[in-house]
């Protein structure tokens, strides 16, 4: 079998998506997501002008070889242009593995680990009382863990806050829209939000929390032990994480534990938050972190340090990605959590799939394959519309954050 074709598809049914679809000569296809938030039409270019010349021709069952091909082949490693390009080929070829095996492909992963992939749903409100209606409408459906945002007083807008209720948004502008932050406002709020809920919905449900990057690791400290009464299964990306190191001065004072690795793109972005145990979940993803073939990589490290997954899946992450994220969620020995957000009803049209949502667990497709696809007629109907992610500065004007 040979690769005979690779179009790149970019489509805005509601937001930017990017999808790699793979033809063979033998008429077997496989989708890959290539969605970098903002920056769709960059990885487009990456792959239309670089990656697929080089993929005509090549037998498509070579999954690893192609892997180490376009990483090492590119002299210029990592990168989450990079990395979400060669993510995309490598989730097509997957997906054509499973295909020609008759396989989902979690079956070649090792099979099923678990019954369903437990996922979190996002409670997201401007005030505490309708926070926690928006928590009873989680819990209604069958979830057993929701994460909460609040807006915070004294500021005007909060990240994730704010807009439609059932579908979340960051990127609300063709240029960075510029909110003001404020750390102390923020510290001051957050654990009284988490007292009402847990006093609400008693001790089981699973809390989560969003920390977007805004604190230093001194600050990410207090908020951790602040919330330790409260017992949240997770504060996520309390602090940028360039700085790996710096997880361990977080570590040193709080037991609420921390997950981070949304905006990571390999291995080597986690190798010494992995190793040195300076977290407690890995929220790398299929679409951002090289595919399936790097992301079990990841995974499969942090399971020897008792890290475990819990990928980001906010709504930027096309259904190409959750229908791969899902068969390696079941698969994996180390599953923590999934992320879900439900993508509006026109991009479910453009991509057709087969996973589903049922009390509280998503389920991955049983078709071959990874049971998702494009609608490329339809999906010509959505054209490219310009959108960034806000950026933030204090009170004084100075850009945030670290
Ligand atoms: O900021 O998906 O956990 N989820 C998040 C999301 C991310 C966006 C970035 O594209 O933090 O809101
Ligand atoms: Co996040």
């Amino acid at each position: 079998m040979r690769i005979v074709e690779a179009r790149v598809i970019v489509t805005c049914p509601g937001r930017n998506f990017v999808t790699l679809k793979i033809v063979t000569d033998e008429g077997v296809t496989g989708v890959g997501d290539a969605t970098l938030n903002g920056r769709e039409l960059s990885v487009a270019s990456y792959l239309e002008d670089h990656v697929v010349p080089a993929l005509i021709g090549r037998d498509p069952s070579r999954i690893e070889d192609i892997w180490q091909f376009l990483y090492k082949g590119a002299y210029w490693r990592r990168g989450p242009v990079t990395m979400t390009a060669i993510a995309a080929v490598d989730t097509a070829l997957w997906d054509i593995k499973g295909k020609v095996a008759g396989l989902p492909v979690y079956q070649l992963l090792g099979g099923r680990s678990r019954e369903g992939v437990t996922v979190y749903g996002h409670a997201n409100a401007d005030d505490v009382e309708s926070v926690l209606s928006e928590i009873s409408s989680y819990v209604a459906l069958g979830y057993r863990a929701v994460r909460v945002q609040t807006g915070i007083p004294g500021l005007e807008s909060t990240y994730g806050v704010g807009g439609d209720k059932m579908f979340y948004e960051p990127a609300d502008a063709a240029l960075p829209t510029e909110n003001i932050w404020s750390t102390a406002h923020y510290l001051e709020h957050v654990p009284k939000v988490f007292a009402e809920v847990r006093a609400e919905f008693g001790p089981t449900l699973k809390l989560l929390h969003d920390v977007h990057h805004r604190l230093t690791p001194i600050e990410a400290a207090r908020l951790g032990r602040s919330l330790e009464p409260y017992a949240l299964t997770w504060i996520e990306d309390p602090v940028p994480a360039e700085l790996q190191e710096g997880f361990r001065l977080i570590r040193q004072h709080t037991t609420t534990p921390i997950a981070v690795g949304e905006v990571f793109n390999s291995i080597w972005d986690c190798q010494e938050l992995i190793t040195s145990q300076l977290i407690d979940y890995i929220r790398t993803t299929v679409v951002h972190a090289g595919g399936i073939t790097h992301l079990r990589r990841i995974f499969d490290l942090a399971a020897l340090y008792h890290v475990r997954s819990g990928s980001h899946g906010a709504t930027d992450l096309s259904p190409v990605c959750m229908a791969a994220a899902l068969h390696v969620d079941v698969a994996i020995p180390n599953f923590g959590l999934q992320e879900y957000m439900r993508h509006t009803p026109e991009t479910d049209e453009v991509f057709p799939h087969g996973y589903h949502f049922a009390g509280g667990y998503l389920h991955p497709s049983e078709e071959p394959g990874l049971g998702v696809d494009i609608n490329e007629e339809l999906a010509a109907r959505y054209p490219y519309r310009p959108a960034s992610l806000p950026v933030n500065r204090l009170e004084d004007g100075t850009m945030h954050s670290w």
